[in-house]
């Protein structure tokens, strides 16, 4: 998702209605909540909704006219289009941050992601695609691991997409008008989507307006979805060599560096005095994922200091990493790359990040 608002990746958060809270969106989970009167208490209040619904959807149609989407299209689509208060339930749902300083342990967020059958799913994946794979690393630098852990953690490798139906939630959710410029720009680029071919049934997916097997929100998908298999369509839906070319190429617009891991676990000796290490820049995107992270340090540094890795051999000595210590001192600890940055791009939650990678070694061991 492009975070035009709260620019933190190219994606933005996609929530997920599917598979657990892995995908929801740190900076909406941390977003205004409660402030809003509800729209849909009432029957009147609801007969009110759906002609401010229809009303606003005349606005949109013309925006979407002025910025190019066909007349075809939009007549086919804007009279299909209904308020959908679940997906406003749903948004209004998301956990706020009532307590800010309660952030949970990783470790059974790990044992659930990170688990037995997610893994030997996702080395069937590798094997079964494994030609395609290498050709995508090759050409992107992109580990193949990584790919086959993104397909894994957003959609189990494609057993669950989403049932939304796109135009309608990014609808709803623009009407809703809480973050409207960028659910209308959504709501317009899965309407460009149609005018290139994609049929409406294929926008199916997550309530928040993510879709495919990358679960890629309509504007991603207009810059970065790729065709992997030489038929002239990215189908992001069905294809899994389109849907791996389209998270290599993701990666790749977002900065991956070829041949560097993603990060380490590692243990930390428990006199380091964390003050030394400490961040003291404030990120302006996703701040509450960034402040957790300690300030850069090379490899040669972090050993100095005492750190030593678990099991895997630590990366070159120049390589630049930050220490997260997810479930405090004392417990395994991550040294993290520019590539985990990477990871975050996509969807901005340290869970999240840690546990792609995690799934990643774990697929390729
Ligand atoms: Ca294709």
């Amino acid at each position: 998702m492009r975070r035009r608002e709260v620019p933190v990746g190219q994606r933005l958060w996609h929530i997920h209605a599917m598979g657990g809270a892995s995908r929801a969106a740190v900076w909406l989970r941390n977003g205004v909540f409660g402030t809003i009167a509800m729209l849909c208490g009432s029957a009147p209040a609801a007969a009110q909704d759906d002609a401010g619904f229809q009303s606003y959807m005349s606005v949109l149609r013309q925006q979407a006219l002025a910025e190019g989407v066909s007349a075809r299209t939009a007549n086919a689509v804007f009279p299909t289009l209904t308020l959908n208060t679940r997906v406003i339930e749903l948004d209004r749902a998301q956990p706020g941050s009532t307590n800010p300083s309660a952030i949970p342990a990783f470790a059974p967020y790990k044992a659930q992601h990170v688990d037995t059958a997610r893994i030997a799913r996702g080395r069937q994946t590798y094997l079964a695609q494994r030609s395609r794979l290498q050709r995508i690393e090759q050409e992107t630098g992109v580990p193949e691991s990584i790919m086959v852990a993104i397909w894994g953690h957003e959609t189990n490798y494609g057993s669950y997409t989403g049932n939304f139906d796109l135009l309608r939630s990014l609808a709803s959710l623009a009407y809703e008008g809480r973050r409207r410029s960028l659910f209308a720009g959504e709501f317009i680029a899965g309407l460009k989507m149609l005018d290139r071919g994609v049929t409406r049934d294929q926008l199916k997916g997550s309530w928040a307006g993510a879709t495919g097997n990358p679960q890629f929100l309509p504007s991603i998908y207009l810059r970065l979805a790729r065709d992997g298999d030489g038929d002239g369509r990215a189908d992001i839906w069905n294809s899994p060599a389109d849907t791996l070319a389209s998270i290599g190429n993701y990666f790749t617009d977002a900065g991956w560096r070829a041949g560097h891991p993603w990060g380490v676990a590692v243990n930390v000796p428990a006199g380091l005095d964390r003050s030394q290490v400490r961040n003291r820049l404030v990120s302006p995107r996703c701040p509450r994922v960034f402040e957790r992270h300690s300030g850069w340090r090379t490899i040669a540094e972090w050993r100095a200091l005492g750190v030593t890795p678990q099991g895997r051999s630590l990366p070159a000595d120049s390589v630049m990493a930050t220490l997260l210590e997810p479930d405090g001192q004392g417990a395994t600890a991550y040294l993290l790359t520019s590539n985990y940055r990477v990871i975050l791009d996509y969807n901005c939650s340290n869970f999240y990040a840690l546990s792609v990678g995690l799934l990643a070694d774990a697929v390729e061991r």
